[in-house]
């Protein structure tokens, strides 16, 4: 399964933003590392299903249709707050490094309203700097991978030497279990331009460069602006935008989604995640407080940035930075359905350049084994095993019978 990992400085709003998108009541409060454990949780992610373009009712298993809206379920990690010093022991260092390079992509939520100080705690809104505060957690990330590499310098040394191997090959075996992988390393040291100089000759600036580039080059990051539904984030968003581009910031108001959510349950709202409104179902079924609150969340949210964010961010994640494709294999290419006649049953998120035969692995490893042919559904042509997935493709595939 995709997983993305949250990070960021204590109370920007993580945990708020893994509650809403995960919809669990994990514990939220304002003191510095509440979260010392990672919390794993299931969110999902969202596209426009196919069920509408072939007009038929699906009724998924392995995901979920909401009004032809295909949500599949990825794994979502809340990692506790990185404050300064944390590389050096401080905080979490090695633990927290570790579970943040086992997901795919990661969030980096900041407080765009500025209502942390330097330490993370909670001030009065607009005293805060988010711009500082990302560089801050950036640094921590560089300044891990930096101590990683200078503790472990001899042991570098020692595998070349016994092992005949050259320093790519040799950081990647200190480096194994950390889910740094040897082509990171590679783009890295080109990155960088290091790779024409002996590690050994290495200056303490061509090692602060090298895991600077290996920050940049481990995992792909986007920038959650939140608490965008207070006035002071206004500002500190352009400035965001200025620094990072329009590109990779998503404002984000994780309360006002977490609220919707909760509402939804509560069934006084409709609301799908996602969708940039939500319509009251019974004003008189709400009180005063509960009136205020959904219309702040429309007017300083919905009115102003179109969406809570939440949602958009995680799709962000999954199909602009992961570029992953959405494919429904079926198995009765007439009815979509699978062998019990669940129709589109399954949505697979594939990552760039999967082939079908990928698909069939992922599927089940016999069916993989087995393999035949495949079939794309929309136009019903045979496909070759080495056919590279595109998003939405409709796939049958067709295996040899077992004995
Ligand atoms: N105004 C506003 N407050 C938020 C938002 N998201 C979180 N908060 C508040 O910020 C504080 C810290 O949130 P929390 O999720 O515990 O932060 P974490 O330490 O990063 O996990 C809490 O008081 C939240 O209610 C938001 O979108 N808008
Ligand atoms: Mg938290």
């Amino acid at each position: 399964m995709v997983r993305i990992g949250i990070i960021g400085k204590t109370n920007v709003g993580k945990t708020t933003f893994f509650n809403a998108a995960t919809l669990l009541n994990a514990k939220i409060s304002n003191y510095p590392f509440t979260t010392k454990t990672p919390n794993y949780g299931r969110a999902y992610v969202q596209t426009l299903c196919v069920c509408r373009e072939f007009k038929i009712k699906d009724n998924p298993k392995n995901s979920t249709c909401i009004e032809g809206w295909r949500f599949i379920p990825v794994e979502l990690i809340d990692l506790p707050g990185l404050i300064e010093g944390a590389y050096a022991g401080k905080g979490l260092g090695n633990q927290f490094l570790k579970v943040a390079m086992s997901s795919d992509v990661l969030l980096h939520v900041i407080d765009a309203s500025g209502s942390i100080d330097e330490e993370g705690k909670i001030v009065e809104p607009g005293r805060g700097d988010p711009v500082k505060d990302y560089y801050q957690v950036e640094n921590e990330l560089i300044m891990w991978f930096k101590r990683f590499i200078e503790e472990r310098k001899k042991r570098i040394e020692k595998v070349m030497d016994s092992r005949k191997v050259d320093f790519p090959e040799a950081l990647r075996f200190v480096f194994s279990g950390t889910g740094i992988k040897l082509n990171t390393i590679l783009e890295a040291l080109k990155l960088s331009d290091l790779e024409d100089k002996k590690f050994s000759e290495w200056k303490d600036e061509d090692l602060k460069h090298f895991s600077s580039a290996l920050r940049q080059r481990a995992r792909p990051t986007l920038i959650v602006a939140n608490k965008m539904d207070l006035p002071t984030a206004s500002e500190n968003y352009e400035k965001l935008i200025k620094e990072f581009g329009e590109r990779f910031v998503v404002p984000c108001s994780a309360d006002a989604e977490l609220a919707l959510r909760k509402a939804e349950r509560a069934g006084m709202v409709k609301y799908i995640p996602g969708e940039e409104t939500f319509k009251i179902l019974d004003e008189q079924k709400l009180t005063d407080k509960q009136k205020k609150a959904l219309s702040y969340v429309s007017n300083r949210v919905f009115g102003k940035w179109l969406r809570t964010g939440v949602q958009f961010a995680i799709n962000f994640a999954v199909f602009k930075l992961l570029r992953m494709n959405v494919v429904y294999p079926v198995l009765e290419e007439k009815k979509l359905a699978d062998s019990h006649g669940n129709v589109l049953p399954d949505a697979y998120l594939m990552p760039p350049d999967s082939t079908v035969r990928d698909l069939a692995e992922k599927i089940h490893s016999d069916l993989a084994r087995h393999f035949i042919y495949a079939v794309d559904v929309r136009t019903n042509l045979r496909l070759p095993e080495n056919y590279i997935l595109r998003d939405r493709d409709v796939i049958k595939i067709v295996a040899a019978r077992k004995k």
